[in-house]
């Protein structure tokens, strides 16, 4: 059985979205962010030593890190569904979406979050953070273009792990202006497997 070790409001919704999709049997435990200070609770690092979320379990596997919970699960119960054939040019767009997203897409948006709680203070951090995020977000914009999928023209991994930052953008409001990626998340917001996978998760905040 997979288990997925749920934070509230956090990068684990993406992986119900994804077994939704892949049509999985899941089990979920539930975990609360902290009130005051929005951090995992400790019992989190019972799971995996870094106590964040999302991590699996899956039989005596323990997998943590979203990108590699994805592919895991797309390699391993995919069949053939949610990534394009490795000898494919499609392939390599896969893997650079997969792994922009976390490692390139989400610093601009955790900057701006950690220096709009630092108020007047975080000000001479603004025009570099600004630029950042245009420099990111516009091409991420200009990449989609009119197209529903960053690769191809079905859903793959890439779509999910892609959507968390700019969910977590939106609800910053950094993405105003960036019409495509707008577009973009309403459409994956729709996705019967989408919703599916907030009604198994609770209140996910920023699925709007
Ligand atoms: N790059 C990691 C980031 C993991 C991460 O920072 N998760 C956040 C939730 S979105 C978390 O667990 N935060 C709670 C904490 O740091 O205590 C991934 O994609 O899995």
């Amino acid at each position: 059985m997979i288990t997925v070790h749920h934070l509230s409001n956090s990068r684990s919704q993406r992986i119900l979205w994804l077994l939704e999709e892949l049509g999985l049997d899941y089990e979920i435990v539930s975990y609360q962010r902290d009130a005051t200070t929005s951090l995992a609770p400790e019992s989190l690092k019972g799971v995996h030593p870094l106590g964040k979320s999302p991590v699996i379990t899956d039989g005596n596997r323990t997998v943590a890190e979203s990108g590699a919970i994805v592919e895991y699960l797309i390699r391993k119960y995919g069949r053939d569904r949610l990534m394009p054939d490795e000898d494919t040019a499609e392939f390599v767009s896969y893997l650079h979406w997969m792994h922009y997203a976390e490692g390139s897409a989400m610093l601009p948006v955790m900057l701006s979050l950690y220096v709009m709680r630092l108020g007047e203070a975080g000000k001479p951090l603004h025009p570099r953070i600004e630029s950042e995020v245009q420099n990111h977000f516009g091409y991420m914009n200009e990449a989609l273009g009119p197209r529903d999928f960053f690769v191809g023209d079905t859903l793959t991994g890439a779509d999910i792990q892609m959507t968390f930052p700019l969910e977590a953008a939106r609800s910053l409001g950094l993405l105003k202006g960036f019409e495509n990626l707008g577009r973009y998340l309403d459409k994956m917001h729709e996705r019967p497997a989408y919703k599916r996978g907030v009604e198994r998760g609770g209140q996910y905040d920023l699925g709007n």
